[in-house]
């Protein structure tokens, strides 16, 4: 890279500017970019397996119907981080390329399988709820285009937090049964939400230069304890028993302890050697597959109405 023009982009990141498609950038930015975004992107698409899993099983049309607008909204996420990354130079079908040939990464979280319905607002409220920590502080990102993409996804994760936590709400004022599919469904998501916010920081080969460029606003380990402070005081009003038996609000700290996390397991599912990581592969390369004939109908159509237009 020119140390000049390197100068003045470091400049401007430091100063809070927004970087722009045209603008010049060092090639790791961007590579940085291309990768955290698609596999941002990724983590929508698979993320709609799991709860897609339950369309056909929700308890009412009411909760069928806000399930059926959870998926779509992911789907649109998706979407709008392909197009923000393709600014950048790279096409949608490169990045699913990726994706399908194992060579990116998606959410560790959505290797795991959805057993119960109380699950799907375990989802809404420790998923979502870890995506948007994360993601609040993504909206000044440095990268203009993948901050504008998040103000939208922001607004429609909040949605989804809200529902399942109210979901939790009804599973824990229910029946001893309900009650307990909304335990189970705690304990089973607790410690793999804490894996989404990645490694430690000490482990974290990405973060020092993605919080100097500004990509990361904050540190993994920094947004794993928000995430604990936040969501602890939601169990107990809901009566659950988070599944940490070290968990205790630290009054010097002023933050909760909590256990070490279980890395092996989180590498190990990162490897790919999730419980449920195949199926996830296969869903996705199938509905790829399946989708083939859409994308030559669509082209076709382009191309019979850009000759349609040069006559
Ligand atoms: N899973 O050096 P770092 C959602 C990888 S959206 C898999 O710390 P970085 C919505 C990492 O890629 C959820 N891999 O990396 C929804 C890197 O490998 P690489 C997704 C992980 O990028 C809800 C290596 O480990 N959100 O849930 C994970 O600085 C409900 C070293 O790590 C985002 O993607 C993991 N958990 O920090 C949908 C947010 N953690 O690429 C449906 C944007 C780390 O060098 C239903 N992304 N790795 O081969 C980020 O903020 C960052 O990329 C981090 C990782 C924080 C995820």
């Amino acid at each position: 890279d020119d140390p000049q023009q390197l100068a003045r982009f470091e400049a401007r990141v430091a100063a809070d500017d927004f970087i722009e498609p045209n603008d010049w950038m060092p090639e790791t930015y961007r590579k940085t970019l291309v990768r955290q975004m698609s596999q941002h992107a990724h983590s929508e698409i698979v993320g709609m397996l799991p709860e897609g899993n339950w369309l056909t099983r929700a308890p009412s049309l009411s909760r069928k119907a806000i399930l059926l607008a959870k998926i779509q909204d992911e789907a649109g996420h998706g979407l709008y981080l392909y197009c923000a990354a393709e600014t950048l130079g790279v096409s949608r079908e490169q990045m699913i390329d990726a994706l399908h040939d194992g060579s990116a990464k998606y959410s560790t979280i959505f290797n795991y399988p959805t057993l119960n319905w109380a699950d799907i607002g375990a989802i809404g409220w420790l998923v979502d709820g870890a995506a948007i920590m994360n993601q609040v502080p993504l909206q000044r990102t440095s990268y203009g285009p993948y901050a504008r993409a998040m103000v939208r996804i922001c607004k429609e994760e909040s949605f989804h937090q809200r529902q399942g936590f109210e979901l939790m709400m009804h599973m824990v004022n229910g029946t001893p049964d309900q009650r307990e599919m909304a335990q189970d469904a705690l304990n089973r998501f607790w410690w793999p939400s804490l894996m989404m916010f990645g490694p430690p920081d000490d482990k974290s080969p990405n973060t020092e230069r993605s919080m100097r460029w500004r990509i990361k606003r904050d540190t993994n380990d920094d947004l794993r304890q928000k995430f604990v402070d936040a969501t602890v005081p939601q169990a107990e009003l809901l009566g659950l028993t988070v599944p940490d038996p070290n968990l205790r609000w630290n009054e010097e700290r002023g933050h909760y302890d909590f256990s070490p996390i279980d890395w092996e397991e989180f590498y190990a599912v990162v490897r790919g050697e999730g419980p449920v990581a195949q199926e996830r592969m296969q869903a996705r390369r199938k509905a790829w597959d399946d989708g083939a004939w859409v994308r030559e109908a669509a082209a076709s159509y382009e191309t019979k109405h850009a000759s349609a237009r040069i006559a």
